[in-house]
Parts: C-alpha cells; structure tokens; sequence
C-alpha cells in the first residue's frame, strides 16, 4: 500500500520524494484532479521541490463534483502519494513517486472545506483543470449561461456555491475582507485565451451576485493565459497490475502518461508564483499563437484521428496511426487546413511540430483510447475544429477535411455503431440533444447542423451546408469511413 509509512519501505528501483513533505505548505489549490493534473502541473511541482525549498508550494487537490470523491478517497488514503508511469516510444517505462499533491477536500456537500482552503492565507494561486466544458459558456456565443440552474442557486445563495464561479467568489469575498491579497486564478484547460475567458466568465458572474466585488476582481486578480501539453490516457487495470507486478507496490489510482510535457504561460500573478522556469516551463508575454496552435493541431488532430477511428473501429489513437489512410488524411487536415490560419511564431518550425504529433499519437505503449478523445466533443469541437472550418470559410481555405469529421461526428451521435455494428460508448453531457439532432438526418440532412449553440451561424453558410449534406448523406449511404477519406 502506497502511503507515507510505507514510503521507506519502497522498491529502490522506485524514486520517491527526496524533499520534507511534512513542512510543505498549501499554496495552490487545484480544482480538478484528473490524471492530466497529476502528469503536468503536480509534477512540474515536484520537480521543483525536489529541485530547492519550493515549500510554500505544495498542492492541495480539490473536487467539486460528486465523482469527484473515488479519487479524492484514495489520495487521502494514499497521503496525497501516486505513481506516474511514464511511457516511452520504444517501450521503456519510468515510474516515479508523485509528493506534491499533500492534501484533498471536496465541496460538493459541504462547501466551506473548498471555500475556507482558497481563503487560506497560504493559498496563493487557485488552478483550475475542470474541462472545457466546465466553464460554463454557450461555445458558439463566448456568452456566460446563466440559465443553468446551479449558478442560479448560487446568485440566490452565495454562502452555498456549487460551480467554480460560486467558489471562487465567496473564497474572493472573505480574503477581501480579511486584508489578505487576491490569489491568482490559472486555468491549465485547453481552452484558447484561458486565462481571459476565466476572467470573462468570472466577472459576468460576480457582477451579477456583487458588483463591487466585481471591480475588486478586476482590479486585483489575475488570470494568466497558459498553454499546457501532455497525453495522458485513462489509467487502466493492467498499470495498476503493472505496479505490482513489478515492484510490488499497491497504488490504487496511478497515472500513465507520454514522455514529452509542455506548459507556456504568461507571467502574470497576483500574488507570487513557484520559479517553474527552473523546471523548463516556459514564461512568455503572450501566450496565444502557443495555444492556437496546440488546439487546432494536436487536439484537433486527435479529434480527427478519434472521430474517425471510433466510426472505423480503430480502439486507440496509436491503432488510427498504424493505418495509412489515417496518417495520410490526418496530415492532409493539418497542411491544408489547420495550419494555413495559423500565425507565424518565431522560433518554432510548424513542419516539426506537426511531425512530432504524429510521433507522440503513434506512441504504441501510451494506448490513448478513442473514447476519451471522443468523449465531451460538444465542448471540444467548436474551439478546436469548428473555428478552423470558420477561419477556412472567411479566408477561402479548403474545409473539406474538417467537415467530413463533422458529418461523421452526427453519424455517430446519431446511431453509436462502428462499422464491424460494434456499440460506441459516447460520454457527453449534450448526448442527448446530439442524438436528436443527428436522428432527423434521414429527413433533414442538415439538422445537425442546426444546433446554434455548437454551430453558430454555419447553417447560413451555403458553401459549408453544400459541402456538408453531400458528406454526411453519402456517410448515412455507406458508412465505411475510409472510402470517404481516401
Ligand atoms: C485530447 C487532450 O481529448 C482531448 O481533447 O486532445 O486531452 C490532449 O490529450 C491533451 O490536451 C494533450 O495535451
């Protein structure tokens, strides 16, 4: 069992943490403790600690959410301790002993645990990883919804928060008035000008609840626009067993991930930050090209690949880049239409980084499955494939690559079969309404299309609604995806 009074006892071949766990101090706490938290920013805070004094830095994991509580359950039993497998291209696997991460707290029965923790007068920076879909705007507007029910809730009862926003404000509120400075909020979501549409959101919000903290936060917080990079899969049975087998450690809930790691981000903080130029982040006035880019060709990319593949019945991202057909068409999306809107960025050659890309997704050891790629595509899409198709429309650029992803992404909402009539396991919290929209194909080619909130105004686009029905009706003719991508 993986726990501090075990720490001694581990397998040598294991590192662990070489620093003092029991002085660190929380300084950031984190909503949203997925396995891409734990293989980026909990460990570039390892690094560091293990590097020098970091010990104001250490983490204190947060969920919101009711599924929030298996893995806070097990990092609390685990004393915050998790194993990171790292896994090579050419099978080579390292394994570490993640310390950084030194407390958890959930909020969804009970909030003030999460709301007196970002209170905290330690706490200086509040992290957020809690999905594209977890910042609750309509995509195709940019506007904040205030039709959900749970922010509802929490205009009326500010002392009961249930979304970020509630958190984040009655945490703001108390620090204000106990003198303490603003921490910095910092978004590591895959979301283009993260840290601006943190902002965005939080201020429409605020203003809402309590205009004069409204203008507190405009004045006082901070928001950094940050670009974050690494695959990381769905831990999987067969890496718990790996642990065990191999050094015979128990880790209920380790994290597999690929061996290249990336974060960009402005320096902008409110109060202070961890030195994690020291550990090869790097800082840079203005972090948009980066994201840009990383959105609309690597998790693009991968929605392509992952569309695509789940129709064809391709399990894994690495399976769609042993098949030709795929390399091909993937690479022809990202020449022919993601990168000519793309700005040009000194210093970094965009051949190499799209030949890159298809290195890391042909990783055969990292098994990234198409279902965690697919899975909320209605957050996904319209920032990573949908703006591109609207960037090509205005421009005049081809978008003939994109739109086949589109009619194969109703396709599967709409029937949820692979070719082989393999059932599709779709996670999606519009599932629902997709598969509405998708089933009136038959009658109404683009009914699809019409769904304003993740389309925008494309409907009214004749070049993009010609070049859509004729896909989508020769998919619902034939559904064999590759006859349509050669
Ligand atoms: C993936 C990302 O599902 C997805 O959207 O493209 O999780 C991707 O693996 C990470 O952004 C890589 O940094």
């Amino acid at each position: 069992m993986l726990n501090n009074n075990n720490l001694a006892a581990i397998n040598k071949q294991l590192p662990t943490p070489t620093y003092k766990r029991d002085s660190l101090k929380v300084g950031i706490v984190h909503v949203g403790v997925g396995g891409f938290h734990r293989a980026h920013l909990a460990y570039y805070t390892h690094l560091l600690q293990e590097q020098e004094d970091a010990s104001e830095w250490g983490i204190c994991g947060i969920g919101l959410r009711k599924g929030d509580q298996k893995i806070h359950d097990v990092l609390i039993k685990q004393d915050g301790l998790y194993t990171l497998i790292v896994k090579h291209p050419d099978g080579k696997i390292d394994s570490q002993i993640i310390g950084s991460i030194i407390d958890f707290k959930l909020g969804h029965e009970n909030a003030d645990p999460v709301v007196n923790q970002m209170a905290h007068p330690d706490t200086k920076i509040v992290s957020l990883t809690i999905t594209e879909g977890g910042y609750n705007f309509n995509p195709a507007t940019g506007e904040f919804d205030f039709e959900n029910p749970d922010v509802q809730h929490e205009l009326q009862n500010p002392n009961s928060p249930k979304t970020i926003y509630g958190f984040l404000t009655a945490a703001i509120k108390i620090r204000r008035e106990a003198g303490l400075p603003a921490f910095t909020v910092m978004s590591c979501d895959n979301i283009q000008h993260n840290g601006d549409v943190t902002r965005d959101m939080l201020l429409a919000f605020a203003k809402e609840q309590d205009k004069d903290l409204a203008t507190y936060i405009e004045k006082e917080v901070r928001f950094p626009n940050s670009m974050v990079d690494r695959i990381t899969p769905v831990t999987t049975p067969s890496d718990i067993d790996y642990l065990e087998t191999t050094y015979d450690l128990k880790d209920e809930w380790p994290v597999t991930c690929e061996p290249f790691i990336q974060w960009v981000i402005e320096d902008d903080f409110s109060n202070g930050r961890p030195e994690f130029e020291k550990v090869g982040v790097q800082f840079v006035p203005d972090v948009k090209p980066y994201e840009k880019m990383k959105l609309r060709l690597l998790n693009a990319g991968h929605s392509v690949l992952g569309i695509l593949g789940a129709l064809h019945g391709h399990p894994t991202i690495n399976a769609c880049m042993e098949d030709d057909i795929f390399v091909t068409y993937l690479r022809a999306f990202m020449d022919q239409e993601a990168t000519p809107i793309l700005d040009k960025l000194e210093g970094i050659d965009l051949t190499a980084y799209k030949d890159s890309l298809q290195e890391r997704f042909a990783n055969p050891n990292i098994k990234d499955n198409v279902s965690r790629i697919c899975s909320e595509s209605s957050a996904k899409l319209p920032k990573f494939l949908i703006a591109t198709i609207q960037d090509n429309l205005a421009s005049g650029g081809s978008i003939d690559y994109a739109t086949l992803v589109i009619a194969a992404w109703c396709y599967y909402s709409d029937k949820g079969i692979d070719k082989n009539g393999q059932k599709i396991e779709i996670i999606d919290a519009m599932q629902d309404q997709l598969h509405a929209a998708a089933s009136n194909t038959k009658t109404d080619p683009l009914a699809f299309i019409r769904q304003e909130s993740l389309f925008g105004n494309l409907i009214n686009n004749e070049r993009f609604t010609t070049t859509y029905s004729d896909l989508v009706q020769k998919i619902y003719t034939d559904s064999d995806i590759k006859k349509l991508m050669n």
